[in-house]
């Protein structure tokens, strides 16, 4: 036991009396602990241990095929009102839903160990910080969760003996059934209970169950926010460095935005891009009146098929020592990893994601991808090549802009200002993107995603909605300037148009002049843009962007906005009088800028 606080101690007796396990292990963090599990988990076959010249410290991981995703209608916000669920959220009343729950975490540890393992989202010590356990019967949970987290004894360290300001988190991968997986948060009791699931956004309750639902439920009583956004730090030649928050859907480009390389033309002045996260943000108001970040996280789980040297070098970089590998495909010559959009030299002498040995080129009669398109790398932050200095810091970073983008093939520009914070909370209560693999169910399907935080947001995006209206409030004129970005849009061809990726610099440079009112802009019916002539586009003549490509980028087609204009009030309809007012009041002036 590495506490005597009792709310612990009691929580977790309960939960052994629960699930029965022959053996509970605390998981104090060790190093001798840790390799001693990654060995057992590597006899058991739960773990293959990869080439250790070439990947040292690196593990690779399949999960069951039916498993490889998050399950969105499987996840449930089970506060004691429907309505505080909201309409966004598959909601249970939480009695009955532990009625159903706990019949199937009765004796379900049974023959198994169970880990109970504290841990910090956030720095130890960081007034941002909170603390969570997590109990689970899954190795690979407890070695995903010493790279995502501060875990072990020192998550503890400023518990006391009778604070009950942790978060409960219940796992158990039970059968891995997926007609009885559920993902189930009880926000009014700071508890989640997940079962039947081993992959990623389900069993690491930490990160979006935690750092994001309950999060951001504690948030909005708490007077913070919790957000599903990147945090970078753009350093200017004179050495300033500029904080931005990013929030993306999941599987539209965070990791790779937060770990950008600027092009040539501008490393040739010296700018720098430093990565302080890429999926979460926790955001306060400092004792200065701005708004700070931490990123909650201590590594990255992130998508592996497209990182490449030439996407994203310093996620390559990250990945190649002590990292675990997720529904990759395996290299059985040298025990090494691949994925599509890795190299174009896919291994003959493969395992693909799902199990199946693969000879020569075979492998594309079997659904044509080695690597499962969600397939993960779970990576310490500390490997980061880019990694920011604030990174650690328990106050975070102060931050000048907030980002909100998706993947729109036509509707949305390269990039536009919002009027004001509230246009900014309108801007990205109405965000919509295509679909992803990064959930189970259909892809490439538009979809509202307000915030990127459909998916995550613990309470009814209604009163969410309110909170970020009276965070800007609070704010006032030191609020973040809010802008929206599309690196997606498509040509007749169905290619994208924008080469993205480190070139992504060449817009957040807009971004930054425009916080510092360096920069000019043009009024359009949906918010500021800039003139085409001042996106630098210098070096990406090759790539064939001229001025009239971004003008082209930059266009904003009246028709389809007026179609647009539809969906949202659809959209909105379904929060009925939880819909701040001010947000019907901005869609009704941007109806009207378009008729204009
Ligand atoms: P989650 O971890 O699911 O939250 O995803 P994420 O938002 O961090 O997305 P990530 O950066 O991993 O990118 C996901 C996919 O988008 C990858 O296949 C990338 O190659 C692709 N992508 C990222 N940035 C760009 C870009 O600027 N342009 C284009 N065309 N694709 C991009
Ligand atoms: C996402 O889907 O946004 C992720 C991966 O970051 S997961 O942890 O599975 O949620
Ligand atoms: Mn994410």
């Amino acid at each position: 036991m590495l506490t005597n606080n009792k709310n612990v101690l009691a929580w977790v007796d309960e939960m052994v009396a629960l699930t029965k396990p022959d053996k509970v292990v605390w998981i104090d963090g060790s190093d001798e602990q840790l390799s001693a599990l990654r060995e057992e988990a590597i006899s058991t076959g739960e773990l293959i241990r990869l080439n250790q010249e070439k990947l040292p410290g690196c593990v690779y991981h399949r999960t069951n095929p039916n498993d490889v995703a998050r399950v969105e209608d499987r996840t449930f916000i089970c506060s004691k009102k429907k309505e505080d669920a909201g309409p966004t959220n598959n909601w249970c009343d939480p009695e009955e839903m532990k009625a159903k729950l706990m019949p199937m975490y009765d004796g379900v540890m049974k023959g198994r160990t169970m880990y109970v393992i504290p841990y910090s989202m956030g720095p130890i010590g960081s007034p941002f910080a909170k603390v969570g356990v997590e109990v689970t019967d899954s190795i690979y949970v407890v070695l995903n969760m010493d790279i995502m987290t501060r875990m072990g004894k020192q998550a503890f360290e400023n518990l006391g003996e009778t604070s009950n300001d942790f978060v409960r988190g219940l796992h158990s991968k039970a059968q891995i059934d997926p007609e009885n997986r559920y993902i189930c948060h009880f926000p009014e009791e700071n508890t989640i209970m997940s079962i039947n699931s081993g992959y990623g956004g389900n069993v690491l309750l930490g990160k979006k169950c935690f750092a994001l639902r309950i999060a951001s439920y504690q948030g909005k009583n708490e007077g913070w926010m919790a957000e599903h956004m990147l945090i970078l730090g753009v350093e200017k030649p004179n050495g300033e460095v500029k904080y931005v928050c990013a929030a993306f859907p999941s599987a539209c480009g965070k990791t790779n935005l937060a770990m950008l390389i600027p092009p040539e033309v501008y490393t040739k002045q010296g700018y720098k891009v430093w990565c302080v996260g890429d999926d979460i943000a926790w955001l306060r108001i400092g004792p200065d009146g701005r708004l700070w970040a931490i990123n909650p996280e201590n590594g990255f789980f992130g998508v592996a098929p497209g990182t490449n040297e030439k996407s994203n070098p310093n996620a390559l970089a990250t990945v190649q020592k002590n990292t675990i590998f997720t529904n990759v495909a395996l290299n059985n010559d040298d025990m090494t990893v691949w994925w599509e959009g890795l190299d174009k030299n896919p291994p003959e002498n493969a395992t693909e994601w799902t199990g199946n040995k693969v000879n020569g080129k075979e492998y594309s009669a079997q659904g044509g991808k080695l690597a499962h398109p969600n397939s993960r790398f779970t990576a310490p932050a500390v490997n980061c090549p880019c990694l920011s200095k604030e990174f650690n810091n328990p106050n975070g970073v102060p931050i000048s802009a907030i980002v909100f983008g998706g993947r729109r093939a036509k509707t949305a520009p390269l990039v536009y200002q919002s009027f004001s914070w509230q246009h900014g909370t309108f801007v990205g209560s109405t965000m919509a993107s295509e679909t992803t693999a990064a959930a189970i169910g259909a892809v490439g399907v538009v979809r509202r995603d307000p915030m990127a935080m459909l998916p995550f947001c613990g309470y009814n995006m209604g009163d969410y909605f309110a909170h970020w209206l009276e965070m800007g409030k609070k704010l006032g004129d030191k609020a973040p300037k809010i802008f929206h970005v599309n690196w997606f849009r498509t040509d007749d061809k169905g290619h994208f148009i924008w080469p993205g990726f480190g070139d992504n610099m060449r817009v957040l440079d807009w971004i930054i002049n425009r916080c510092e009112g360096t920069a000019d802009a043009v009024e359009t019916p949906i918010g500021y843009e800039p003139k085409p002539e001042d996106i630098n586009i210098s070096g990406l003549e090759s790539e064939g962007v001229t001025v009239d490509v971004v003008k082209d980028l930059l266009s904003v087609d009246k028709e389809l906005w007026k179609e647009e204009t539809k969906g949202i009030h659809e959209f909105y309809a379904k929060f009925g009088d939880r819909l701040p007012k001010e947000l019907n009041e901005e869609l009704a002036a941007l109806e009207a800028r378009l008729a204009k």
